[in-house]
C-alpha cells in the first residue's frame, strides 16, 4: 500500500469505497434486486479494540466489518455481516416479523401514492378539497408504530395528512382528519382510518415564517447590528483523521445512520497522563409519545432514532447559519436503496465558542481580581424528524465537563379541530383550526463508562438531612445535612428515578482509585434535572415499546452489540417480547459492582404546546452535564491564561505610587483599551502586571 494511504481508524464509519465493496459482495451472493436498508460499521469487539488501543503497533488491528440490512423484493428482511478484509459474508439471517429502519427514500414514496389513490381523493373531497387540487395534498409518512390489526409481518406506514394551499405555506396549519395506511413494498394504500367526527379543511388565512409571510405581519425588525466571530490565528483543536485533540481532550468522532454522532475512547490529558473517561458516548434512542387517547392517535409515538435514524435524517450544515465562526466539517456516507451512495456534506460541524467566565474572584478589600474566560468545543449535528428539528450539540468544556445540549425547534405535529371543538385537555389550539397534542420528547443517552479504567461502580447521590432530631447531641441546631451515597450494586438496584427534592445525581465511580484529599473515588457525575416520568401508563403500548423510558437510569454490564435500547429493529415492535434494554436488564440480580458498566439515562421534556410555538418553534434547550468529581487533584483550569489579573500586592504598590498607573474604569469602559486588549485576549500573554 502506498505510504500516503491512511488505514481507516477501527472506529471510523465505513467509507464510500467500503460501502460499495460490501454492496458488490452482497449483490454477487444474493442478486441484483435487493433494497439496501443499512450498510454500516459493525464496531470492533471491545476486548480486541481495547488491546489495539493500548498497543496499536503490535496488537492485532480489528478487521473492518459491515453490518448489513437488506429488504428483498418480496419484503423479506435479512441481517448480514460482511468481512471487508476477506471480502466474504460471514453471517446471513432471514428475519421473521421484524421491520428495519425507515430510510429517507422510503419516506418519499408515500405521498405520490396517496395523491393518486381514489379512496384518498374521496376523503379529500369530503374534507373540502377538489380533485384538481390533489397536488396540494401532502403527507408525513410515519412508520405505523404498532397497530394490532396488521401486526409486524407487513411493512406499513401511517400517512399523516395535510393540505398546502400554496407550496410555500407551512402545511402543519392545514391538517386533514383521516389517516391512510401505506404498504411501501406493494406501493399501495391498504386502509384509511376515518374519525367518527369529521373535521373539514380549515379556511383560516395562512400564517407563515418565511420572508413573504413575515412581511405580511409587519416585516423583519431592523435594529440588529452584525456579530462576527473571528479566529485570526485559526482554531485551537487538531484533527488527525477523525480523532480530535483540544484542551487536553482526545477522542474519536464516529457517525452512523442511527445514532448520528458517536464518540469513542474519550480521554483527558491530566498533566501528562492520558486518563480514560468514556469508551463510547452517544444518544441511542428517543421516544415522542403523544397524549391524545382517541384512535388512531395512540399510534403517534415516534422512536425517531431507532425507527428513522438520527444519522439518516441529518442535515447538511451551512456556515454562518447552522454554525458561525471557524468551522471544521465532516461528511457522512450512506447506501441508497438501489445500492448507490448518498453523501451528506457537512453532516457534523466542529468549532469553538467563547463561553463566558471560566472563573473569577475579586477581593472586596482592595479590588484585586482575577478573571479568566472560558471557551468551549462544540460538535454538532442537526436532524429533521419530519416536522421537528433536533440540534444536538456535544459541548466539551476546558474543566473536563461534557455537556450534551439539545435544541428542539421546527414545527409542532398538528391535527385538525372544528371551530367549536373542545380539545379535552389533550392538546392546545395553537392557531384557529389547529390542535397540537400534548407530547413528550424523551432521549436515551448511553454512557459506556471507562472512568480511570473499565471497572466502574454507580452511586446515587442524594442531599439529605441528618437523621438526628433538632435538639439531639448530634444535630442540636438541626442544620446538619450531607450527601448520601447509595451504591447501585445490581441491575435491579440501578433502575432509579430522579428526585428534585434531594437533587439526585448519579456518580460513575472508580472505587479502586480514591482521591488523596477527599478520600472519594475518582468519578464522573451525571447532573441531569429535566427528567419527566414517562406519561403513558404502565402496560400501555408506549411503555412496552419504549422500555428504556420507564426509569431515569438503568445500568447494565457491558456486552458487545448491546447498543440500542428499543431493539435492533424498532418499527412495528409490539413490545410483547422483551427486547433491547428490557432484555439486557431482565436479570436484576446481576452484579454491576466494580464491573465494566453501561449507564443508560433517559431525560427530556413534556411539551404542552402553546401559540408561541407556532407556526415554527423558537428553539427550546434541554441540557445535562457529565462532570469530573474527585477526578482531578484540584481545579484543572488554573493554567488557562487569565484575561485580567491584579494581585493584592500589585494593587498596594500602585496605591503607593509604585508601579504603573492603573485606571480600572478606563480599562473596563473604553472600547479601544479593554482589559482584554492589553492583557493578551488570545491567551498569549498570561498573567499581567496591570499595565494599563
Ligand atoms: N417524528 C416521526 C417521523 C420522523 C421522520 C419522518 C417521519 C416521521
Ligand atoms: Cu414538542
Amino acid at each position: 500500500m502506498p505510504a500516503d494511504v491512511r488505514l481507516p481508524h477501527p472506529f471510523d464509519p465505513l467509507s464510500k469505497e467500503e460501502i460499495e465493496a460490501a454492496i458488490a459482495i452482497i449483490k454477487k451472493a444474493h442478486g441484483d434486486n435487493l433494497l439496501f436498508n443499512v450498510i454500516s460499521l459493525q464496531e470492533p469487539r471491545k476486548a480486541q479494540m481495547t488491546a489495539w488501543l493500548e498497543n496499536p503497533a503490535s496488537a492485532l488491528r480489528p478487521v473492518r466489518v459491515a453490518d448489513v440490512v437488506v429488504i428483498c423484493p418480496d419484503g423479506k428482511v435479512c441481517d448480514g455481516l460482511v468481512d471487508l478484509q476477506k471480502g466474504t459474508i460471514t453471517s446471513w439471517e432471514e428475519l421473521d416479523g421484524l421491520q428495519p429502519i425507515i430510510t429517507v427514500e422510503e419516506l418519499q414514496m408515500a405521498e405520490h401514492v396517496v395523491r393518486k389513490d381514489p379512496r384518498v381523493i374521496e376523503q379529500c373531497k369530503i374534507s373540502g378539497i377538489a380533485e384538481e387540487d390533489m397536488d396540494k395534498v401532502y403527507c408525513d409518512p410515519w412508520t405505523i408504530g404498532y397497530d394490532e390489526r396488521w401486526g409486524n409481518k407487513t411493512r406499513l406506514q401511517q400517512a399523516l395528512m395535510y393540505y398546502r394551499p400554496d407550496v410555500d405555506d407551512c402545511q402543519y396549519q392545514y391538517p386533514l382528519d383521516f389517516c391512510p395506511i401505506f404498504d411501501p413494498i406493494r406501493k399501495e394504500i391498504i386502509h384509511i382510518d376515518i374519525p367518527k367526527v369529521r373535521r373539514p379543511l380549515s379556511k383560516v388565512p395562512a400564517i407563515n415564517y418565511h420572508p413573504a409571510g413575515v412581511q405580511k405581519q409587519g416585516g423583519f425588525r431592523s435594529d440588529l447590528k452584525p456579530i462576527n466571530i473571528t479566529q485570526p490565528e485559526g482554531v485551537s483543536f487538531k484533527m488527525t483523521g477523525r480523532e480530535i485533540e483540544w484542551q487536553n481532550w482526545k477522542f474519536h468522532i464516529g457517525f452512523n445512520y442511527r445514532e448520528g454522532i458517536v464518540f469513542n475512547n474519550i480521554t483527558f490529558n491530566d498533566k501528562g497522563t492520558e486518563r480514560p473517561i468514556f469508551y463510547r458516548l452517544s444518544l441511542v434512542e428517543m421516544v415522542v409519545p403523544y397524549g391524545n387517547p382517541e384512535h388512531p392517535h395512540q399510534r403517534k409515538h415516534a422512536l425517531d432514532i431507532g425507527e428513522y435514524g438520527a444519522g439518516y435524517m441529518t442535515n447538511s450544515l451551512s456556515l454562518g447559519c447552522d454554525c458561525k465562526g471557524a468551522i471544521f466539517y465532516l461528511d457522512a456516507e450512506f447506501p441508497t436503496r438501489a445500492g448507490g451512495i448518498r453523501t451528506i456534506k457537512n453532516a457534523i460541524c466542529i468549532h469553538e465558542e467563547d463561553n463566558g467566565i471560566l472563573f473569577k474572584h475579586s477581593d472586596f478589600r482592595d479590588d484585586s481580581v482575577i478573571v479568566t474566560r472560558a471557551r468551549k468545543l462544540i460538535i454538532q449535528q442537526i436532524f429533521t424528524a419530519a416536522n421537528y428539528e433536533y440540534a444536538i450539540q456535544w459541548i466539551f468544556h476546558q474543566d473536563g465537563t461534557i455537556q450534551p445540549d439539545i435544541k428542539l425547534t421546527g414545527i409542532l405535529n398538528t391535527y385538525s379541530m372544528n371551530p367549536d371543538e373542545d380539545t379535552n385537555g389533550w392538546g392546545t389550539q395553537v392557531y384557529p383550526g389547529v390542535n397540537a397534542h400534548n407530547h413528550q420528547h424523551l432521549f436515551c443517552l448511553r454512557i459506556d463508562a471507562n472512568v480511570d479504567g473499565p471497572k466502574n461502580t454507580i452511586f446515587a447521590i442524594d442531599a439529605v438531612q441528618a437523621e438526628a432530631p433538632v435538639g439531639s447531641p448530634g444535630n442540636y441546631y438541626g442544620n446538619a445535612f450531607y450527601a448520601q451515597r447509595t451504591k447501585l450494586a445490581t441491575v435491579g438496584q440501578a433502575k432509579t428515578e430522579y428526585s428534585s427534592a434531594t437533587m439526585r445525581t448519579w456518580d460513575i465511580c472508580n472505587t479502586n482509585k480514591l482521591h488523596p484529599y477527599s478520600g472519594k473515588p475518582s468519578s464522573y457525575k451525571l447532573v441531569s434535572r429535566e427528567i419527566p416520568g414517562l406519561m403513558p401508563k404502565p402496560g400501555s403500548l408506549v411503555w412496552k415499546r419504549a422500555g428504556f423510558a420507564r426509569h431515569a437510569v438503568h445500568v447494565t454490564k457491558y456486552r458487545d452489540d448491546e447498543l440500542w435500547p428499543a431493539g435492533r429493529h424498532v418499527p412495528q415492535t409490539s413490545g410483547e417480547q422483551e427486547v433491547g434494554l428490557l432484555k439486557w436488564s431482565a436479570d436484576e440480580s446481576e452484579s454491576i459492582d466494580n464491573e465494566d458498566v453501561v449507564l443508560w439515562h433517559t431525560f427530556g421534556l413534556t411539551h404542552f404546546p402553546a401559540p408561541e410555538d407556532f407556526p415554527v418553534m423558537p428553539a427550546e434547550p434541554i441540557t445535562l452535564l457529565l462532570r469530573p468529581r474527585h477526578f482531578f487533584s484540584n481545579n484543572p483550569v488554573m493554567d488557562v491564561p487569565p484575561s485580567y489579573c491584579i494581585t493584592p500586592s500589585q494593587v498596594a504598590a500602585k496605591a503607593q505610587g509604585v508601579g504603573p498607573a492603573f485606571d480600572k474604569n478606563s480599562a473596563y469602559a473604553k472600547p479601544e483599551k479593554t482589559c482584554g486588549s492589553c492583557h493578551g485576549e488570545n491567551g498569549t500573554n498570561g498573567t499581567t502586571d496591570g499595565a494599563h
